[in-house]
C-alpha cells in the first residue's frame, strides 16, 4: 500500500453516542498526526474541542467542533459532533458534506441501540461509515457479543476489520484480519509489530474468512476464489473494501481507546485508504465535475466579534476571500487548523471552511451550485420540547426575538413561536438541555436577561346547553344619549365546528346597519368565557331587539351584546375544553410496555401500538395524549430507552374535561387573570 497517489483534502465526521468518546477520539487524532502537542482529555477540560461555555459548564459537547489535521502528507478535518440526542440536528448537518462517518461506539452490548437512529440515518443516505468500539482499555466482555448487539441495529453487514489480542482480561494489541500482522499497544504512540500470537491462529482464520465472505457478498470475482480455496491477492482485498465503504455496503469495525491512544493509528490508516474522496462525495451528493466553484453550507454561526459565519465544504472549485457568490460577497474565509480559525486567502475541493458574512446563505444551502442536482438536505428534527422565554426587560422583547432567530438559523431544530393568544415567545427544540443551552447562549453571547417558564396550555370552553338572553345597554348622559337593545339564542355546536352568528331580525326591529356591531359584541365576549378561556362550538343567533333613532349607535349595540353573553353564557353550563394531540411514540420493541404505561399516567388513551415501519425490533406507540401532559414527555422517554425514544405528534381534537384536573386549572386561570388586573 506504498505509493499512493495523494488525496484530496478529505473530510470524517465523529458521530455516535453521548459520552462514547468521540471528543477524546478527535483529540488522539489531533495528537497522533501531530497537529497538538499534547493529548488533553475530556474530564481536564483541555480537549480543543467543546471549548464553548456553554459545553464546558455541562461537560458535553453542544454543537460540532471542527479541526483539520494531516496525516502522511494529506489533510483531513474532522468533525467532532454532538452525541446527545438533543443535539442531533447538528450531526445530521454535518454528515451531510463528509467522505464518510466513525460512529465511535461503547463496547457494552447493552448500548448498542442507542446507535440505531445514527445507522438509520446514515443508511438511509449511503453515506459511508465506519465503526469504531472505543474504551477498550475498560471492556470486560467479548466483542463478539457486542457485535451480534451492534449488527441487530445495523441494515448494513458488520465487517469486523481486526481481532483483539489480551493479556488477561486487557486487549494489548490486535491483528490486521487483511495485513495479517499483528501489533502490541504502546502508551500514547503508534503499536510495535509482533508475531500472531500461536493461540489465535484459529480464531485469526475464522475471522478473516468471515470479512472475506462478506466482501464476497458483492464481488463474484472473490467469490470464486473463496470456493477454490485460493488466497486472494490483499490489492483486491483492498479494492473491495474502499469500494463497498464507499457504496455504504459494509461497515468496517475497528476498535481501541481514544484516551489510551490506541487503535489510532490502525483507524487513520483505514481512513487514508479507504474513504472515498472529495470527487466521490461530490458526485454522491450531486455534484457534477464541471462547472464553477461549489460549496454546501452545514453549520451557521453567529459570533460576537465575528459577525455570521457559514461553515461550508468545497465540493468543486476554489473559494477565495472577497469572492461574489450567491448570496453575497465572501468577507472574511477560515479555516481549522487543529480546531483554531485561521485566515486564509482561498480553500479549494474537500477543505472545510468558514465564510463570512453571506446574509442570504442558510445552512443546507448551496454557494455556487450551477445545473447540479444536490441530494436534498433533510428536513429539520420536529420540536418536542417547548419553553417560554421572557426578557429580562420589555424593552428587549425585539432584541430577543433578534437573537433567537439567529440561533434558530443556526440549528433548524430550534423552531421560534410567538404566541399572541398568550403574549408568550416560546422556543420548541429537543429537549430541556437545548433549551437551556438557548437559554444560556442568549444570555452570553447576545448579553440578554432571560428568565424561561412553561408554554400556556390553549385551553377552550364551551356550552353544554342553550339559553335565550336579553341585553340591553341604555345610558343618558348629558346631550346624546345611548342605546342598544338585544335578544340572543345561544346554542351549543358539536366539537370542531367553531363559531357560529346568525342574523334572524325581521321587520327591522334592529336597523341592518347594527348587525355587524352585534355580532363584533358577541365575539369580544368570547375572547373570555366563564372560566376564563376562549368559547368555542357554540352559535349565537340574533333573534330580536329595539333601537333609538337619535341614540343607538354601532358603539351601543357592541356593549349590549356584550351584555346579554355575560349573563347568558354562565347559565349554559360551561365546561372547560382541553387539546389533546395525536402522538405517535417510536422505541425499540423491549420498551413497548413502558410507554404504554407513560401514556396511561398521563391520562392518555392508547390507540394501539405495532412494528415501525423499516425499523426491525422497534414499535410504534399510538395514542391520544392531553397537551398539558406533553410537558416533560420526551424526558421521561429518553430516561426509559437510554436517550433513542422519541415522538411526533400534532393536535388532533378538544375534548371535555371535568372534575379536579379541569377545577385546577380553572382556579389557576382566575388566579392569573386577577393577577393581571
Ligand atoms: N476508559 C476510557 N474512557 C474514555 C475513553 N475515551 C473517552 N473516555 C471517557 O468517556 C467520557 C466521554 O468522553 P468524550 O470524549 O467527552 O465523549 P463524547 O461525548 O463522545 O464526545 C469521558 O469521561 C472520557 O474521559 C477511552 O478510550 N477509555
Ligand atoms: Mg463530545
Amino acid at each position: 500500500m506504498t505509493g499512493k497517489t495523494p488525496s484530496l483534502p478529505r473530510a470524517a465526521a465523529l458521530v455516535g453516542p453521548f459520552a462514547s468518546g468521540k471528543t477524546s477520539l478527535l483529540e488522539a487524532l489531533l495528537f497522533r498526526t501531530g497537529a497538538i502537542p499534547r493529548q488533553g482529555r475530556v474530564k481536564e477540560a483541555g480537549t480543543v474541542g467543546d471549548a464553548s461555555p456553554e459545553a464546558r459548564a455541562r461537560w458535553m459537547s453542544v454543537e460540532s467542533n471542527i479541526a483539520a489535521t494531516e496525516y502522511l502528507g494529506e489533510k483531513w478535518t474532522f468533525i467532532d459532533c454532538p452525541g446527545s440526542v438533543e443535539f442531533q440536528q447538528d450531526a445530521y448537518n454535518a454528515l451531510m458534506v463528509v467522505d464518510a462517518a466513525i460512529v465511535v461506539c461503547d463496547p457494552d452490548p447493552a448500548r448498542a441501540v442507542m446507535v440505531t437512529p445514527l445507522l438509520k440515518f446514515l443508511d438511509g443516505q449511503n453515506i459511508p461509515h465506519m465503526l469504531f468500539l472505543n474504551k477498550m482499555d475498560v471492556a470486560d466482555g467479548r466483542l463478539r457479543d457486542v457485535l451480534e448487539a451492534l449488527q441487530a441495529v445495523s441494515d448494513r453487514p458488520l465487517v469486523l476489520r481486526e481481532i483483539p489480542i489480551r493479556d488477561g482480561e486487557r486487549v494489548s494489541g490486535f491483528v490486521d484480519l487483511v495485513s495479517e500482522r499483528a501489533y502490541r499497544y504502546r502508551p500514547g504512540a503508534s503499536s510495535d509489530l509482533i508475531r500472531i500470537p500461536d493461540t489465535l491462529r484459529t480464531e485469526e482464520g475464522q475471522a478473516r474468512q468471515d470479512m472475506l465472505e462478506h466482501l464476497a457478498d458483492f464481488d463474484d470475482h472473490l467469490l470464486e476464489e473463496l470456493l477454490e480455496d485460493a488466497v486472494p491477492p490483499q490489492d483486491e482485498v483492498y479494492g473491495d473494501l474502499a469500494r463497498d465503504l464507499a457504496g455504504d455496503l459494509i461497515v468496517p469495525v475497528f476498535f481501541g481507546s481514544a484516551e489510551g491512544g490506541q487503535g489510532i493509528t490502525r483507524l487513520l490508516k483505514a481512513l487514508r485508504h479507504e474513504v472515498p474522496d472529495p470527487a466521490a462525495t461530490a458526485r454522491r451528493l450531486g455534484f457534477g465535475a464541471d462547472g464553477g466553484p461549489a460549496a454546501r453550507v452545514f453549520k451557521t454561526v453567529h459570533a460576537a466579534h465575528t459577525g455570521k459565519l457559514s461553515i461550508a465544504r468545497v465540493l468543486r472549485g476554489e473559494i477565495a476571500d472577497g469572492a461574489a457568490v450567491d448570496g453575497g460577497r465572501v468577507s472574511g474565509l477560515h479555516v481549522f487548523p487543529a480546531g483554531v480559525p485561521a485566515k486564509a486567502a482561498k480553500a479549494g475541493p474537500g477543505e472545510v471552511v468558514a465564510l463570512g458574512r453571506l446574509d442570504a446563505v442558510a445552512t443546507g444551502d448551496m454557494v455556487g451550485a450551477r445545473g447540479d442536482a444536490p441530494v436534498p438536505w433533510p428536513s429539520p428534527l420536529d420540536p418536542l420540547f417547548g419553553l417560554v422565554l421572557r426578557a429580562g426587560k420589555k424593552a428587549d422583547d425585539v432584541k430577543l426575538s433578534g437573537a433567537v432567530a439567529k440561533l434558530v438559523e443556526e440549528d433548524p431544530s430550534y423552531r421560534f413561536e410567538h404566541s399572541p393568544e398568550f403574549g408568550e415567545m416560546v422556543l420548541w427544540g429537543q429537549g430541556e438541555i437545548h433549551l437551556l443551552v438557548a437559554a444560556d447562549r442568549l444570555r452570553n453571547r447576545f448579553s440578554l436577561q432571560i428568565a424561561t417558564g412553561k408554554p400556556t396550555i390553549p385551553y377552550k370552553e364551551t356550552i353544554r346547553r342553550g339559553t335565550s338572553v336579553h341585553g340591553r345597554h341604555k345610558k343618558q348622559s348629558g346631550g346624546h344619549g345611548q342605546f342598544g337593545d338585544v335578544t340572543l339564542d345561544i346554542a351549543p355546536l358539536g366539537r370542531g365546528e367553531g363559531f357560529a352568528f346568525v342574523d334572524r331580525i325581521v321587520g327591522g326591529v334592529i336597523p341592518r346597519q347594527y348587525v355587524p356591531a352585534v355580532e363584533e359584541g358577541v365575539r369580544d365576549y368570547l375572547a373570555q368565557g366563564p372560566l376564563g378561556f376562549p368559547v368555542v362550538d357554540m352559535a349565537v343567533t340574533l333573534t330580536g331587539g329595539s333601537y333609538h333613532s337619535v341614540d343607538s349607535s354601532d358603539m351601543a349595540f357592541k356593549t349590549a351584546a356584550r351584555i346579554a353573553m355575560a349573563e347568558g353564557l354562565p347559565k349554559c353550563e360551561p365546561v372547560l375544553l382541553e387539546p389533546i394531540l395525536r402522538v405517535d411514540i417510536s422505541v425499540p420493541a423491549d420498551a413497548t410496555p413502558k410507554a404504554q404505561r407513560i401514556v396511561s399516567g398521563r391520562r392518555g388513551q392508547i390507540l394501539g401500538y405495532d412494528a415501525k415501519p423499516g425499523w426491525s425490533g422497534w414499535d410504534t406507540v399510538s395514542a391520544y395524549l392531553p397537551q398539558a401532559e406533553m410537558g416533560d414527555l420526551i424526558v421521561e422517554l429518553r430516561s426509559l430507552t437510554m436517550g433513542v425514544g422519541t415522538f411526533s405528534w400534532r393536535f388532533d381534537h378538544l375534548q371535555e374535561i371535568s372534575g379536579r384536573v379541569a377545577d385546577k386549572v380553572v382556579e389557576e386561570r382566575r388566579s392569573a387573570l386577577a393577577a393581571e388586573h
